[in-house]
C-alpha cells in the first residue's frame, strides 16, 4: 500500500488505491417485494406482524430502488465513490431458499451491475443481509444446520451467473444481529427469544460463511470476506470486578464469538463457559472450525458506537436480551452527544476497533464497510438538507480510520452507511442514515450537505 505518511486529521491523505464507497441492503431499499417471483423473507413476515416495527411500517415499497436504480446509480456517480456495497435479496434470487435461480431476479441484479460498471463504479456484493427466505425459517432457520448448506449452494449459483462482473464478495453482513437480535432478543426477524437457538444460529451463520466462501473460491472468486459489527466494550466502573466481568462477557458475545472462529479457528473458552448453562457444544461438528477459519481476503468492519456496560442489580430481569450468557448486563451512557438512535458518538472506538483487530487477529486487510449516523433531516424550501451533525460524525470517523492507517493498520476502504435514507429495521422510516434524503411519499431524492461534502472527500482522496 502507498505510505499514508504521518497522521494529521486536517490534511489526512489516503493511499491511492483507497476504496471510497456507500452502502445499502436489499430489504432496506428495494421494495417490489412481490415482483417477478420474489417470495417473502423473514423480514416481510416480521414487518407485517403488528407491533414489531415503528408504526407497523414495512419494506414493501422502501426506496423503490428496484424500479429507480438508474437514478440511484447516478447519485453514486455524483458522490464520486469508487465502490458500491449492496446486498442481493436471497428470496428474489431463490424464492424458496433452494433450487434453481429465479431469472427475473437475476436480470435485475444483472442490470444493476451493468449500470454500476457503466458509471465506473465497482460492485461490492453482500450475499446475505438478513433477508432469509421465509420457507427456510419455517424449516428451522439459522438454528438448523441445513440452512448453512442452502446458503452455500445459493452463493455458488449466484457466483456462476454474476461472478463475471464482481470482484469483491461478502458472505454475511453482521451475523451478530441475525443470531442474537433475531433469535435471542427477538427485536429483529424472525423475532424468536430462545438463547440456545441464537447460539446455534451464530455457529450456522459462521458455517454458512465458511461453506459459501469455499464454494466461491472454488469458482475463482477473487476477493472473499465477511462483515462483522464490532465495538470496544468498556466496564462502566473499571474498579468494579462485576463490571469488568460484564465487559468481558459482552466483548466475548459480540466480538470474539465471531473473530475467534474466523481468524483463530476456535471459539473462546470463556464464551463457551458463559453460554454453557444455555447450550452445550453439540451443534459444533468436527471439521466445522477448519471450514470457518479458511483464510479471508478481507474483513469488513461495521462501526457505529462503543459499548459501556455494567452488571445490573437484578440479573435476568428486563425481558429478552441479546446477551445470552451475560444475564443482567446493562448498557450505560457516558453523557456524550448521541445520534438519533441514542448511540453515543465515539469515533475513538473505531480507531480502537481497527487497531485491536489488527493487533490481535491480523495481519489482514480491513475495510470499514459501514459507518454513519441517523439524524432528523429537513429539506429546506431551497431544496437543501443541512445535516451538519452527520457531516461532522463522518469526518471524525474517517479521521479515526486514517489514524489507524497511519499507524500501520491495513485499512483499505471506507463505506458510508447509507447511500439513501431507508427502512431502518424495527425503527421503520423514523431514522434517516442517508447521504441522500428520500421523501417517502414522493420518492424524491435530494443530496444532503453531507453527501456534497463526501463527494469532495472521495475526489480529493483526503480529509
Ligand atoms: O441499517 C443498519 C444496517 O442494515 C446494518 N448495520 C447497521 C445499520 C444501522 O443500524
Amino acid at each position: 500500500m502507498t505510505d499514508p505518511h504521518s497522521h494529521d486529521p486536517s490534511t489526512a491523505r489516503f493511499p491511492e488505491e483507497f476504496v471510497w464507497g456507500a452502502a445499502t441492503s436489499s430489504y432496506q431499499i428495494e421494495g417490489a417485494v412481490r415482483a417477478d417471483g420474489r417470495l417473502p423473507s423473514i423480514w416481510d413476515t416480521f414487518s407485517h406482524t403488528p407491533g414489531r416495527i415503528h408504526r407497523d411500517q414495512t419494506g414493501d415499497l422502501a426506496d423503490d430502488h428496484y424500479h429507480r436504480y438508474p437514478e440511484d446509480v447516478s447519485l453514486l456517480a455524483d458522490l464520486g465513490v469508487t465502490h458500491y456495497r449492496f446486498s442481493l435479496a436471497w428470496p428474489r434470487l431463490q424464492p424458496d431458499g433452494y433450487g434453481l435461480l429465479n431469472g427475473a431476479g437475476l436480470d435485475f441484479y444483472s442490470r444493476l451491475l451493468d449500470s454500476l460498471l457503466g458509471h465506473g463504479i465497482q460492485p461490492w456484493v453482500t450475499l446475505y443481509h438478513w433477508d432469509l427466505p421465509q420457507s427456510l425459517e419455517d424449516a428451522g432457520g439459522w438454528p438448523r444446520r441445513e440452512t448453512a448448506e442452502h446458503f452455500a449452494a445459493y452463493a455458488a449459483l449466484v457466483h456462476q451467473r454474476l461472478g463475471d462482473r464482481v470482484r469483491h464478495w461478502t458472505t454475511l453482513n453482521e451475523p451478530w444481529c441475525s443470531a442474537f437480535l433475531g433469535y435471542a432478543a427477538g427485536v429483529h426477524a424472525p423475532g424468536r427469544t430462545d438463547g440456545a437457538a441464537a447460539v446455534r444460529a451464530a455457529h450456522h451463520l459462521m458455517l454458512g460463511h465458511g461453506l459459501a466462501a469455499r464454494a466461491l473460491r472454488e469458482q475463482g472468486a477473487e476477493q472473499v470476506g465477511v462483515t462483522l459489527n464490532l465495538a470496544p466494550v468498556e466496564a462502566a466502573t473499571p474498579d468494579s470486578e462485576a463490571d469488568r466481568d460484564a465487559a468481558r462477557r459482552v466483548d466475548g458475545l459480540m466480538n470474539r464469538i465471531f473473530l475467534d472462529p474466523l481468524l483463530r479457528g476456535a471459539y473462546p473458552a470463556d464464551v463457551l463457559a458463559d453460554v454453557a448453562d444455555v447450550i452445550g457444544g453439540e451443534h459444533v461438528r468436527d471439521g466445522d472450525l477448519a471450514v470457518i477459519s479458511a483464510p479471508l481476503d478481507f474483513l469488513g468492519v461495521n462501526y457505529y458506537t462503543r459499548l459501556v456496560v455494567r452488571r445490573g442489580d437484578a440479573p435476568g430481569s428486563g425481558g429478552p436480551s441479546p446477551w445470552v450468557g451475560a444475564a443482567g448486563v446493562e448498557s450505560v451512557g457516558r453523557g456524550l452527544p448521541e445520534t438519533g438512535l441514542g448511540w453515543e458518538i465515539a469515533p475513538d472506538g473505531l480507531y480502537r476497533t481497527l487497531t485491536r483487530v489488527w493487533r490481535e487477529y491480523g495481519p489482514l486487510p480491513l475495510y470499514v464497510t459501514e459507518n454513519g449516523a441517523a439524524f432528523e433531516d429537513r429539506v429546506t424550501p431551497e431544496g437543501r438538507v443541512h445535516d451538519e451533525r452527520r457531516r461532522a460524525y463522518l469526518e471524525s470517523h474517517i479521521a479515526a480510520a486514517h489514524r489507524a492507517l497511519a499507524e500501520g493498520v491495513d485499512v483499505r476502504g471506507f463505506f458510508v452507511w447509507s447511500l439513501l435514507d431507508n427502512f431502518e429495521w424495527s425503527h421503520g422510516y423514523a431514522q434517516r442514515f442517508g447521504l441522500v434524503h428520500v421523501d417517502f411519499e414522493t420518492q424524491r431524492r435530494t443530496l444532503k450537505d453531507s453527501g456534497r461534502w463526501y463527494a469532495e472527500i472521495t475526489r480529493a482522496n483526503a480529509l
